[in-house]
């Protein structure tokens, strides 16, 4: 990593362009971007930028013409949206992608991040997973068609590096969580799912919680302001093809995750493991040693971490919020 170590990018007096600033990673991004002495952060609504449509985005990118493009926007969900909406996820994740990273190789865009994800690495990858197992053997069948949307997009970026010069790099993130999460139970992911099942089981005296699976695979869980601090601090520390893994070292069962949330919760009751749920891949633990010989390092642990989400979620009103919405 000794060349890489020297790539230095100064973000100040930079327009940044945060796509997906409402979602989850995007507003993570803009609440981090107030820290930097960046010129602006641009930001647009759905209904004057469409993603999905590609003259609509190459319209506004030559309008506004960013210097720095983070690219968080995404459909995302958890194991049973993905297993599915495998279309949904498919499509809109390429069209996203290759709009606009084509767009911002046609306006000059200095610096791009594209965000992927851990699912893109094989199902039985040698663990801790390299960033060398990219395509190198099959995918886990429950997320394979957001996985192959998101290696599209690594790909993307590094053809415009290698074809273009251009200084698009792409970071992998674990499984995430924080504020902004979705709490809806068909279509969240696991973290926020037992965080809404724990508060409504306490406030029901229940005396039972219902956990998907086997409660055996092993996942990380990296908060997504610390993701949002690692994107940033790569912005400004790193340039090459190659994508690199962003997560926390800490892996826990999905059985142990449950009883963290349910302390968190202050949930007393049982859990019931239900095996006719998909338990996904059985063990994603990425190898940020790249990350670390670059200068990052994850400070938050997992347990403070849940506390500080429950907290927060019922402080904004999102967890009674979407419990009301998907009622
Ligand atoms: O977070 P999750 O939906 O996605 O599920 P993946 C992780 C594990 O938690 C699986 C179990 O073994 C689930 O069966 N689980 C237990 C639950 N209870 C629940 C529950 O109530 N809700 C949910 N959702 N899960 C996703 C991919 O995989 O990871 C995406 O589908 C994305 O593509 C994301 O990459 C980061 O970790 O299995």
């Amino acid at each position: 990593m000794s060349d890489v170590l020297s790539s230095k990018f100064d973000l100040s007096g930079k327009r940044v362009f945060v796509a997906g600033h409402r979602g989850m990673v995007g507003s993570a991004l803009v609440r981090r971007l107030a820290k930097e002495s960046v010129a602006e952060v641009l930001t647009e609504t759905r209904a004057n930028l469409d993603l999905l449509n590609q003259s609509s985005v190459d319209t506004w990118m030559l309008d506004n013409k960013p210097d720095v493009v983070l690219l968080a926007a995404a459909k995302v969900g958890g194991i049973l949206a993905n297993s599915t909406n495998p279309a949904s996820f498919i499509y809109e994740n390429l069209m996203i992608e290759a709009n606009l990273i084509h767009a911002a190789w046609k306006v000059g865009v200095k610096k791009l991040v594209f965000l992927g994800s851990t699912c893109i690495y094989p199902k039985m990858a040698p663990q801790p997973i390299k960033e060398e197992s990219l395509l190198t053997g099959p995918l886990e069948p429950t997320n394979e068609w957001y996985a192959i949307a998101k290696i599209a997009g690594i790909k993307l970026c590094q053809a415009y590096r290698k074809q273009h010069g251009s200084d698009f790099i792409s970071v992998q993130p674990t499984n995430l969580y924080g504020p902004g999460d979705n709490y809806d139970l068909q279509a969240s992911h696991v973290l926020p799912a037992l965080i809404r099942k724990a508060y409504e089981a306490k406030a029901a005296n229940a005396k039972e919680l219902v956990v998907w699976g086997s409660g055996k695979p092993l996942r990380e869980f990296l908060h997504v302001d610390d993701l949002a601090d690692a994107v940033i601090f790569v912005t400004k520390n790193y340039s090459a093809a190659e994508p690199l893994n962003i997560a926390t070292g800490e892996e826990v069962s999905i059985g142990d995750l449950a009883r963290h949330v349910c302390k968190a919760v202050g949930f007393q009751g049982n859990l019931v493991f239900d095996s006719s749920k998909p338990d996904g891949t059985p063990r994603k633990l990425a190898d940020c040693s790249n990350l670390h010989a670059l200068g990052w390092n994850n400070a938050r642990n997992l347990e403070t971490g849940i506390a500080e989400t429950f907290a927060n979620a019922l402080k904004t009103g999102e967890l009674t919020t979407s419990m009301r919405l998907s009622a």
